[in-house]
């Protein structure tokens, strides 16, 4: 068992808390992003790259997915883009005296922040059989190793694993690598993230994606935005929000939490923003409690069906189900979406006079969404509610689930799926002449099953931090120990690299900052940001290293080695040529991927490719009777047992997922410490806490067998925060040793993230 970080690491002694802030942004945004960026990179560095980002001919974001304004003329800056970007191009380096100097056990006993804060990795490392450190291994010894690893394990017995930094290059030559191999063993970060959204999405309206445009966000007359903080996790939808403002539309955050940004926002572009102390953005806040977001859409619905305030030749035109989901409807009692919501009837039917009274309306919606066990019938409803208006497919409407990773829509597109369709197949099939797999693939949870029973030999993972992302980390931790062989492809050291299979390699990699030249030419990749927006990025920055291969010709020298000559059934590719000239792997996703026709000409000189979007573009819907589908979904919502809290795992605002900038959380008021829980004070006073004490969260789940579980996260200290009452908040990865792994929603396999029973046992005073 791997050693854990020691919980007295954080001295929740330290911790600080003032009231939440309900401003976002603004001057002191500003000057924090400044002082990380100048500690990580230097002046010279911080200015080459921070004016570099989401600039024509620059690069993408490594941030967040929200589309870009207008990437010509728009310099905007954003507290959390820049952080992640300083993250990646600091100056500090890990090399092979870092590895010799710390031995496996002594790097588990640091946490996420440390490990990420020594820099960025410079050298592919190997940790042999039994080693206590990692030692330093040739790229050609390392790609060898790969090989015979690969050619050793049955197909179904490896695992490939991406997060959503990967680009469209790089992400389609990883998938069609890992098909040539044999399997649809391909997890990704989304599994754990929209996973809910789209297969919600794919089903009502045939499409996996959102509807809108950012135009749409600009043009909306009511934005509802659920489960979504975007003043730490979407600073820059923040400015559409407030352009849709300006121009007269209604904003309606639903969160249990009060959001700063939502309330307030300082824009520092603007002079209004620093000096006249902002845009109110929301216009209503529902505090909401944790789960209770299928009762709101329904009581919208129900209230919209009520009063017949339909759009009916939508409905008649262009959808079906419409009676079940009356019946539905009807049936549901008010009472109940009371209980569910914790909002009383007259306020819930406001909100549906409110989408009633609304000549556009979109639906934002993040995490809040779509890590519950009733997530996809919670998205099913928000579908629902639109339809009844014909609110999808027309100017200012639609769903806009708010992806994350600034690649995970595009990783998806490209293929990065363990249920791929039969028409991808086919045309991958016919583009590499092979027969690829048909069987589908583990997702990531799936995976983390098959890595615990000893049936994964091979785990490969293109970026991301797999140990502590997950689900339920011990039970990773022993997992991970059964591979033989695990890979991980990365930017800067984490924890994955240090709860490992038998044998580990690290290969360190180009990111999104650095220039990638290769053959010749400097290289650029294109990244699809969340509203199907595909455009180029290139790295301007000196690499950490100067023979660090980037991606793509990793995959690539891994796919020539394991389809030599002899190998039955392997893809065929110039794979060399293929990572020497990028244009020729757009090449062939034109041809294997719909839309992307003329690809090179078209995300050409700073332009954009727009997917189709049949939803958006004609009102078209891909669904199994060609139209959208009304579903009808019985109410669900969380019960709490007496006692007991009902936990939400979240990202405080120094934070990129397990990437920890600092221990502040400066919109939440908390400073010095993430070991921090967010209780009702009404609920502290009722189990005799007071804010400040230092509590264990245990977790409670009634598993399969029918006993309950425990699971234990020590020593988290207090504090008193405005949520609703019988909710709790703290903050992810910390929290994921509390999520037990069968805890996923229906459907989507999602772990549910944002609802874990806990009870807070008082720990014995030191
Ligand atoms: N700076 C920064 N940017 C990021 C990330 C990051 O870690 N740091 N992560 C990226 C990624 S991968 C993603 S997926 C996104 C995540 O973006 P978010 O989804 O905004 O991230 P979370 O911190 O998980 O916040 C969840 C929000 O939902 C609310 N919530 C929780 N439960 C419920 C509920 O039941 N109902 C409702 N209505 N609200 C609820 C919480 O109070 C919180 O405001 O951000 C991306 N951008
Ligand atoms: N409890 C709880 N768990 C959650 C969530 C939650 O809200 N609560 N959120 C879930 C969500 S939404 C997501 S998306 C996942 C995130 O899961 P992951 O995507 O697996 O995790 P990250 O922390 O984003 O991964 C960070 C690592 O990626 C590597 N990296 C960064 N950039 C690059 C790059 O350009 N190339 C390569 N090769 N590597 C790179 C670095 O080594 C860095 O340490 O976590 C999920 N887990
Ligand atoms: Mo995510």
């Amino acid at each position: 068992m791997a050693k854990r970080p020691p919980a007295s690491d954080i001295d929740e002694s330290r911790v600080s808390v003032a009231p939440p802030a309900d401003v976002a942004v603004g001057v002191p945004a500003v000057a924090h992003a400044l002082k990380i960026a100048v500690e990580q990179m230097g002046v010279v560095r911080s200015i080459r790259s921070l004016t570099r980002v989401n600039q024509k001919d620059g690069f993408d974001c490594p941030g967040c997915a929200w589309p870009e304004e207008d990437r010509r003329h728009v310099a905007e800056f954003c507290e959390n883009g820049a952080k992640a970007v300083a993250e990646e191009a600091t100056l500090r380096r890990v090399g092979p005296e870092f590895f010799a100097e710390h031995s496996i056990e002594d790097l588990a006993g640091h946490d996420d922040w440390w490990l990420g804060q020594q820099g960025r990795l410079t050298h592919p490392m190997v940790l042999d059989e039994g080693a206590t450190h990692y030692r330093p291994i040739t790229w050609d010894a390392a790609y060898a190793l790969i090989a015979e690893a690969l050619r050793a394990a049955p197909a179904d017995e490896t695992v490939f694993y991406t997060s959503g930094r990967t680009s469209n290059e790089a992400a389609f030559l990883y998938q069609l690598l890992v098909r040539g191999v044999g399997t649809n063993n391909l997890p990704d970060c989304s599994n754990m993230c929209h996973e809910s959204s789209g297969s919600a999405l794919t089903e009502t309206i045939g499409i996996g994606k959102g509807t809108v445009t950012i135009d749409d966000i600009h043009d909306a007359d009511l934005l509802i935005v659920a489960g979504q903080n975007p003043g730490t996790n979407h600073p820059r939808m923040l400015s559409a929000l407030e352009k849709a403002k300006q121009r007269g539309a209604t904003i309606i955050a639903v969160n249990p939490l009060p959001e700063a940004g939502l309330v307030r926002f300082e824009n520092p572009q603007t002079v209004r923003g620093v000096m006249l102390g902002g845009t109110t953005l929301a216009d209503e806040f529902v505090q909401i409690r944790i789960g209770g977001d299928q009762a709101l859409f329904q009581a919208i619905g129900k209230h919209l069906i009520e009063h017949d305030a339909l759009d009916r030749a939508f409905i008649d035109e262009h959808t079906s189900g419409f009676d079940a989901y009356r019946a539905q409807m009807d049936a549901v009692a008010w009472s109940d979406l009371v209980a569910a919501t914790g909002i009383a009837e007259d306020r819930l039917r406001r909100l549906g006079e409110a989408v009633r009274a609304s000549t556009a309306t979109t639906v934002c919606w993040a995490m809040g969404l779509t890590q519950h066990k009733h997530s996809v019938a919670t998205l099913r409803d928000v579908v629902n509610a639109l339809l009844l208006r014909g609110d999808i497919g027309r100017p200012g409407a639609g769903v806009c689930p708010v992806r994350g990773h600034s690649n995970v829509q595009g990783d998806r597109t490209m293929g990065i799926y363990e249920k791929p369709s039969e028409m991808f197949l086919d045309a991958l099939g016919t583009e590499f002449g092979f027969e690829p797999p048909r069987a589908h693939g583990y997702d990531t949870v799936a995976a983390i099953r098959a890595m615990r029973d000893g049936r994964v030999r091979f785990f490969m993972a293109m970026g991301g931090n797999f140990v502590s992302a997950t689900p339920d980390t011990a039970v990773v931790e022993r997992a991970m120990s059964q591979v033989d062989l695990t890979v991980h492809v990365s930017t800067k050291l984490n924890r994955s690299h240090v709860v490992t299979g038998r044998r580990a390699l690290i290969l360190p990699t180009l990111g999104r900052t650095d220039r990638d030249r290769r053959g010749g030419i400097e290289q650029r990749v294109t990244v699809e940001d969340s509203m199907g927006a595909v455009h180029a990025s290139r790295g301007r920055l000196a690499p950490p290293a100067h023979d660090l291969p980037s991606e793509v010709a990793i995959v690539s020298r891994i796919a020539a080695l394991v389809f030599d000559q002899e190998r039955a059934n392997a893809p065929s590719a110039d794979w060399a040529a293929l990572a020497d000239d990028y244009s020729g792997i757009r090449a062939s996703i034109a041809r294997v991927v719909p839309g992307f026709d003329d690809y090179e000409r078209r995300i050409d000189k700073g332009r954009t490719l727009v997917l189709p979007n049949g939803p958006r573009d004609a009102r078209h819907f891909a669904t199994s009777d060609g139209r959208a589908r009304f579903t009808a979904n019985a109410l669900e919502y969380p019960t709490i047992p007496p006692g007991r809290l009902l936990l939400q795992t979240l990202r405080s605002h120094d934070q990129y997922n397990t990437t920890v900038y600092g221990k502040d959380d400066r919109y939440r008021g908390i400073r010095g410490g993430r070991r921090v829980v967010l209780v009702n004070p009404d609920d502290l006073v009722e189990r005799g806490f007071a804010d400040g004490d230092i509590v264990d969260l245990v977790s409670e789940w009634t598993g399969a067998a029918g006993g309950v579980e425990e699971r234990r996260a020590e020593a988290f200290r207090l504090v008193a925060y405005p949520t609703p009452r019988g909710n709790a908040a703290a903050y992810y990865p910390e929290t994921n040793v509390l999520v037990p792994l069968d805890s996923v929603a229906d459907v989507s396999g999602t772990p549910t993230s944002k609802s874990v029973i806990v009870r807070l046992d008082r720990r014995p005073s030191a």
